[in-house]
């Protein structure tokens, strides 16, 4: 983490040590605070998930992974940075645009699901009539969603590589039903990690945070990707 990113006059890395510090010290209440005072300062809910939630999980990651911080203090970090994205949820603003309809998932297999559920709210704001499933949720019942929503847009995350042979068998399975209709977008850890993408899976947006999620969907409407 640097010390010298700014956003709406907060110190973005002083942000992150302090909210660090209190979800891992269970402060629920507290961490709500620290991010609500930030909010209210002048920092979009987009630029809190980027630099800080983000940020401090990758963290968590690294702390757990080195064996400095439990299984538990890893769970809990999230429970409490879940909580605090629904809290933020409700101040939201929503674009006047109206971009299209967009279902969002987790794939079938994946337990993590913050970084879907950012895409979403951030999607969500950009003017996408969102609708977002959650993680690990059974083909039938995301192809289900896709036909009642009328989506024009289908992102799916995927965090670990053992599950990029269900997002293929999905992406078929979307390709078959829907056609071009539908615009299929992929993210998540699993293809920062992979060094090609595999040939079924071409043709799909691909974006790796959310301000490429804005980009390419962008694109994607001006007719450029
Ligand atoms: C929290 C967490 C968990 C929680 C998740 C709870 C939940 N409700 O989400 C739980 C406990 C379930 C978990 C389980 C596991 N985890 Co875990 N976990 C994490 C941790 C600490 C944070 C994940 C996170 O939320 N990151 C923050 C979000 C915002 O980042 P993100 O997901 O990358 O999302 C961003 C982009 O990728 C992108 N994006 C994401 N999805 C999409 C989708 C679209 C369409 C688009 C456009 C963009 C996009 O936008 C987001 C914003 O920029 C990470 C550490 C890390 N480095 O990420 C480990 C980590 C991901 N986990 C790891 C591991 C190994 C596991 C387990 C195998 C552990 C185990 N032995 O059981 C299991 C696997 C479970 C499974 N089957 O999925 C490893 C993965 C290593 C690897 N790549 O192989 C990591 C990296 C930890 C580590 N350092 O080793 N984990």
């Amino acid at each position: 983490m640097t010390a010298t990113d700014i956003y709406g006059g907060v110190i973005a890395a002083t942000l992150r040590q302090e909210y660090l510090k209190e979800i891992l010290a269970g402060k629920r209440k507290t961490a709500l605070e620290i991010i609500m005072d930030a909010y209210r300062s002048g920092y979009s809910i987009p630029g809190i998930y980027m630099d800080v939630f983000q940020e401090v999980l990758y963290e968590i990651g690294r702390l757990w992974e080195t064996n400095r911080i439990s299984v538990a203090d890893e769970h809990m970090g999230t429970a409490i940075t879940q909580y605090v994205m629904s809290n933020l949820y409700q101040h939201l603003e929503i674009s006047s645009e109206q971009r299209g309809r967009l279902v969002m998932t987790g794939i079938q297999g994946e337990l993590h699901q913050v970084g879907a559920n950012m895409v979403a709210d951030v999607l969500e704001a950009d003017g996408w009539n969102t609708v977002f499933l959650g993680t690990n949720v059974p083909a039938d019942g995301v192809l289900q969603s896709i036909r009642n929503h009328k989506a024009d847009l289908f992102g799916i995350s995927s965090t670990m590589l053992f599950n990029i042979p269900k997002v293929s068998q999905l992406v078929e399975e979307v390709r078959k039903e829907f056609g071009d209709s539908v615009r299929i977008m992929l993210g998540g850890g699993a293809f920062r990690a992979l060094k090609e993408l595999p040939g079924d899976l071409e043709g799909c947006i691909v974006a790796m945070n959310l301000r490429q999620a804005l980009d390419k969907t962008h694109a994607c409407l001006a007719g450029r990707a």
